[in-house]
């Protein structure tokens, strides 16, 4: 990356005039996603301010998933809900801290084009009492036309069809890494200007890696090719792969997106036997597409091991996935493994 001063460096505002300019995207999209670049600023304040605020620990109730919420959590979801109430075009929301979808003020004119958000405001919170870093997910869907009432259905759109999506990484710096289907580009937050500014133009994830990301404590709950792909990696230069592997596991999944965007490597979250209520642990509307739009964007690829997570068409907002994402050839390995246990 480039060090230019920040005076020489486009910041987002001048980003997406540009891109209105151009005809990429449209007035309406330009402001949400401003305002969403707001709620990550203000959630990275809350979280650093935390401590000072009353706002570390449980808040002592529960997300839709019967999973403990932290105080951030709540803080995190209140303040994206609260930018987002001033966007016009924004007709409805849905996030992994309400347990059904939230209509905006319909403030919005018959012409102008409307926009619902998914978001998860504030991923890998069991992180926060270790200073750990977590983030912020985000995907923007095209809303039904004016004066249609605004249901769940709506929401259940494949990850295909999203017309934009993100997310905020609140570690050493603040970034916001963001595709409209052109790529994808990332601004870190410069606290004199108080803007995210242009640092990561255009990213692209090297097709091959020899770092994975897996939780190996499930291992005895996993399927064959990802046992299988995993005893490969671990088996080093004397195995079948003829490579050393290094593993990464910081259980925020927006940091280990955020390491294959800047290094490649691969990121698994599979269907495991633990819970096979579920089919997973991720959610796909809010976790799994946002993130798979971005690593596909950069030119990576993801799958749940036997299909594109971006091609599923959700039948809840709140649905579970097996996500599999991150350096192409590596995915792609992974998918061949599956597809020859289907065989077998
Ligand atoms: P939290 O937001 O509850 O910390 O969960 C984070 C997450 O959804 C995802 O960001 C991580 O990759 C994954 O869970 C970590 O799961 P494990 O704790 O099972 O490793």
């Amino acid at each position: 990356m480039n060090s230019a001063p920040v005076a020489e460096r486009i910041r987002l505002s001048l980003f997406l005039a540009n891109a209105v300019r151009d005809g990429q995207i449209t007035t309406g999209l330009s402001t949400l996603v401003t305002a969403v670049a707001d709620a990550c600023s203000a959630v990275a304040t809350a979280v650093e301010r935390g401590i000072f605020d009353g706002a570390c620990g449980n808040a002592h109730s529960e997300n839709v998933h019967g999973e403990s919420q932290k105080k951030l959590d709540v803080v995190s979801n209140d303040i994206v809900i609260e930018k987002l109430a001033s966007v016009s075009c924004v007709r409805a929301l849905a996030s992994e801290e309400l347990e059904s979808i939230r209509l905006m003020p319909s403030s919005s004119r018959g012409d102008e084009d409307g926009y619902l958000v998914l978001f998860d405001p504030l991923d890998g919170s069991s992180n926060l009492e270790i200073n750990g870093i977590v983030g912020s997910i985000f995907s923007v869907l095209a809303a039904p036309e004016a004066g249609v009432a605004i249901d769940e259905s709506h929401f259940l759109q494949s990850g295909v069809q999203q017309v934009c999506a993100g997310y905020a990484i609140y570690g050493a710096s603040t970034m916001f890494m963001l595709t409209t289907g052109r790529g994808v580009d990332g601004f870190t937050f410069d606290r004199h200007s108080e803007s995210f500014v242009l640092t990561h133009p255009q990213l692209r994830i090297p097709d091959s890696t020899c770092e994975f990301a897996i939780n190996m404590s499930n291992e005895r709950f996993w399927n064959e090719p990802v046992h299988r792909y995993v005893r490969e990696c671990v088996a080093g230069a004397e195995g079948p792969r003829r490579a050393n592997f290094n593993m990464r596991w910081i259980a925020s999944m927006v940091a280990e997106v955020h390491r294959i965007l800047m290094r490649g490597g691969i990121f698994l979250y599979p269907r495991d036997s633990k819970n096979r209520e579920f089919a997973g642990r991720l959610r796909l509307t809010y976790e799994a597409n946002p993130m798979a739009f971005i690593v596909e964007q950069a030119g990576g690829m993801s799958t749940t091991g036997e299909a594109p997570i971006m091609n599923i068409k959700p039948e809840r907002v709140h649905q579970r996935v097996p996500v599999i994402l991150g350096s192409k050839l590596e995915v792609e390995r992974l998918v061949d493994y599956h597809n020859q246990t289907a065989v077998d």
